[in-house]
């Protein structure tokens, strides 16, 4: 079951748009409290087995519930579509699907889940999961989602025009999309987190996300946001890229060759690079910001 119940602040669909100011923060802000992950990591990390199950047993009605490590269907390659799930055991949990478009869940699953998906058009979800998530897709264009999922989880998805989200997840979460044309969020998600975009023109977010986030989205003409979240740093290398940062203190960008443009919203302080090209800088309401020389064209309102 996807759980699409939160979408990039700053899509594909506001694209250029000045409304920068998140207003759908009020409504996805309440989300995170309805996570029992927290609850779930404390379980799955305990040392006894006999304590997770009776934890699963007490919160759980499901009756696919099981104390033991889940192996979900297929070892071997297959080619048809499948549809594999895990849900409501304690921890370990292994999911991989062949090629074919598939579709992958581990659902209240405790920590340490892997998924992978192979070549196809999937869908994976490590969902009301612990941490140590790893989801990978192949090639294909796949939508992989590490959702209130506590800290470390790995996202990467390989060729195609993917669709990655890391969302109410605890820190340190890493996103890498590979080439395509991708779409990257990590939203509500702890600091320190990484999203690797490599070509293709991608649209990267790091919103609501803790202090300490990086966004490098390779060559392409990329779209990158950094938001409500300190001493962040977009790489936006080569292409016509398209940065912005708001509502921020010390994050950087360097928006590398091509002719950019950054926007900056009530940030207050932090670096601009511009690097090569003919390049525009935007200051709102961030007068302590420092542009570099390389930055051509600067308005600064109010
Ligand atoms: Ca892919
Ligand atoms: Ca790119
Ligand atoms: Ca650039
Ligand atoms: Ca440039």
């Amino acid at each position: 079951m996807l759980s699409v119940y939160c979408l990039p602040l700053f899509s594909l669909s506001t694209r250029g748009s000045t409304n920068f100011f998140p207003t759908a923060y009020a409504d996805a802000k309440e989300k995170p409290q309805k996570s029992t992950d927290k609850k779930n990591e404390d379980k799955s990390s305990g040392n006894s087995d006999k304590d997770t199950k009776s934890n699963d047993e007490e919160k759980s009605n499901n009756k696919n519930k099981d104390d033991t490590n889940q192996d979900s269907s297929t070892k071997t390659e297959k080619h048809s579509d499948e549809s594999n799930s895990v849900c409501c055991s304690s921890k370990d949990n292994k999911i991989h699907s062949g090629s074919g478009d598939d579709t992958n869940d581990a659902e209240n699953a405790g920590r340490d889940n892997k998924v992978s998906s192979g070549g196809g058009d999937d869908s994976n979800e490590a969902f009301l999961a612990g941490r140590d998530n790893k989801v990978s897709s192949g090639s294909g264009d796949d939508t992989n989602f590490a959702d209130t999922a506590g800290r470390n989880n790995k996202i990467s998805s390989g060729g195609g025009d993917d669709q990655n989200f890391a969302l109410f997840a605890q820190k340190d979460s890493k996103i890498n999309s590979g080439s395509g044309d991708d779409s990257n969020t990590a939203e509500f998600t702890g600091k320190s987190n990484k999203v690797s975009s490599g070509g293709g023109d991608d649209t990267n977010a790091a919103e609501f996300a803790g202090k300490s986030d990086r966004i490098s989205s390779g060559g392409g003409d990329d779209f990158n946001t950094a938001a409500v979240s300190d001493k962040d740093k977009i790489s936006s290398g080569g292409g016509d890229d398209f940065n912005r940062i708001g509502f921020d203190e010390a994050s950087k960008v360097n928006a590398g060759g091509g002719d950019d443009r950054i926007r900056v919203d009530s940030t207050l302080s932090g670096k601009i690079n511009c690097g090569g090209g003919e390049d525009s800088v935007t200051l709102n309401n961030s007068p302590d910001v420092k542009i570099s020389k390389n930055c051509e064209n600067v308005i600064t309102t109010p």
